[in-house]
């Protein structure tokens, strides 16, 4: 049957029972399809094509007339079968992974409802429940009695570049009239092995890159304190201003978390802002055993932290969170008097648009709402531990396995970062040649495994390091067996 060229069809009569048709037929291949088959370790974790011959499949051009349901379900049927399946428990590629039930029925829920959270009469619940998770996170991070602010990000670098930005307004509250023309040198100090945001934020907030000290890391990846505070010093013999130090608790790659309490200290001698880019360590915080990585933490100005990484929320779920509480509104407030009207019925407080850089925004609150309530903070607590638990598992499976050599040797996270030494190279003397072939190692493994689709595992090079792979537990679905099949796999496609 053919479509109306109508949108917002569903008063429209006699439509309504062909869309809910479709829908249901859409759900099925859905359930059926994306989310049991996919995840299933009998079905790949990707079906490669080359992106020409995808194209050509989806259709290169957009159509002029309307296309029947049966068309769509066809499209569909293609999105979902060329699609990674990112929660397939081969699939360690990234710092997300897995699918969860009540995560994603809640990602429907708050489709089906298409909020967008600005104002408290557009989105009630919403807003409640942002306000709820958002203090509660507060209070694991250890701030006292979950006091200050925060909002919802759409990912990492959004939060930390609030971060910067928060801590820029604090240092310099005058900008946000004059602009940066003439304002002292402004210097942010981070680590070398930080997240790449840190720099795009000194590009976009007029710091600029020349002025983003990158600090010395040790060899497990962590500031190194001692030059932290030359470069501090070395900031002020320029008479610039330090004004922040992006810490981070989980980097990217080694999952190294800084030395905290001791930047806490550095900053507060110097009267720095203390951001934590927690966004992938913050997580650990819900587990007894193993908070105390963080430790220093609660000391922050502010943090990022994603529950989409470590706890598994499904994408996107990232927030930023502060312990100064009014100061998100003064940074960013432009009061657009058309949304954010002062002489509304209800207490405006609860309008909290006006403290965001967004306009427009989707609820991510309710999937992690709904996993807390599923789970409770004892069930994040257990998943969290039954990560590091697969960790030790992993770690030890090839500490001493032909072939394989860890880059640290206890993981100081959940990533676990090894090279695999294939045959040919098992044996031979450490020289340049050496490292170069080492390098091409991984690149030529991951292709074989995407063209095979069995499982996918990221690799990289790091400082002066030849490409390693790094491998993220973050599902703690992933069993004794999957982990095993991730070094025997490995072995397997690197046969030279
Ligand atoms: N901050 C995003 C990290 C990307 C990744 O390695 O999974």
């Amino acid at each position: 049957m053919e479509n109306p060229a109508l949108i917002g069809w569903f008063q429209t009569e006699p439509s309504q029972e062909q869309h809910e048709q479709f829908m249901r037929k859409v759900m099925d291949i859905v359930l059926k399809e994306a989310v049991f088959e996919g995840t299933s370790r009998n079905n790949l974790v990707i079906e490669w094509m080359e992106p020409e011959s995808l194209l050509t499949l989806l259709g290169k051009e957009l159509p002029k007339n309307p296309q029947s349901d049966e068309t769509l379900v066809e499209l569909i049927k293609n999105v979902v079968r060329y699609s990674v399946k990112t929660g397939h428990p081969h699939f360690i590629n990234q710092l997300f992974s897995s699918l969860d039930p009540y995560g994603l029925v809640a990602q429907w829920v708050t489709d089906s409802l298409n909020p967008s959270v600005y104002t408290y009469e557009v989105a009630p619940v919403f807003t409640l429940l942002e306000h709820q998770i958002l203090r509660e996170m507060r209070r694991w991070v250890g701030f006292p009695d979950g006091s200050g602010d925060g909002v919802f990000c759409p990912g990492g670098s959004m939060a930390n570049i609030y971060g910067i930005q928060c801590a820029r307004h604090r240092a310099m509250p005058s900008l946000k009239e004059t602009g940066t023309f003439g304002s002292p040198r402004l210097v942010v100090l981070t680590s070398k092995d930080a997240h790449y945001s840190v720099k795009k934020a000194c590009f976009l907030l007029g710091i600029g890159v020349s002025n983003l000290y990158l600090v010395d890391v040790d060899t497990s990846g962590r500031m190194d304190l001692v030059h932290l505070r030359q470069e501090v010093q070395r900031a002020l013999n320029e008479n610039a201003r330090p004004f922040m130090v992006s810490a981070t608790a989980g980097t990217t790659v080694l999952g190294a978390t800084d030395p905290l309490d001791g930047i806490a200290d550095i900053c507060q001698e110097f009267g720095m802002w203390m951001h934590v880019d927690a966004a992938w360590g913050g997580g650990a915080l819900m587990s007894t055993k193993h908070r105390h990585i963080l430790k220093g933490i609660e000391r922050a100005d502010s943090v990022t932290w994603n529950p989409h990484k470590l706890l598994g929320v499904p994408q996107q779920c990232s927030t930023f969170l502060t312990r100064h509480a009014d100061l998100l509104l003064e940074a960013n407030s432009a009061s657009a008097s058309y949304l954010f009207q002062k002489d509304k019925f209800y207490d405006p407080k609860w309008d909290v648009g006006d403290k965001y850089l967004q306009c427009g925004r989707r609820a991510d609150v309710l999937k992690f709402w709904l996993m807390w309530q599923a789970k409770g903070s004892l069930g994040l607590e257990k998943h969290v531990d039954t990560l590091f638990e697969n960790v030790a598992y992993f770690t030890s499976f090839i500490r001493n396995r032909k072939g394989f050599q860890l880059v640290l040797e206890e993981p100081p996270f959940v990533n676990v970062c090894f090279w695999y030494i294939p045959p040919s190279l098992q044996g031979a003397q450490h020289d340049e040649d050496y490292e170069e072939k080492l390098h091409k190692i991984a690149p030529k493994i991951k292709e074989r495994m995407i063209k095979k689709g069995s499982m996918m595992i990221t690799y990289q090079p790091l400082r002066n390091l030849p490409n390693f792979f790094r491998l993220v537990l973050q599902s703690s679905a992933v069993t004794i067996d999957d982990m095993e099949f991730f070094a025997e796999e490995i072995e397997r496609l690197g046969c030279d």
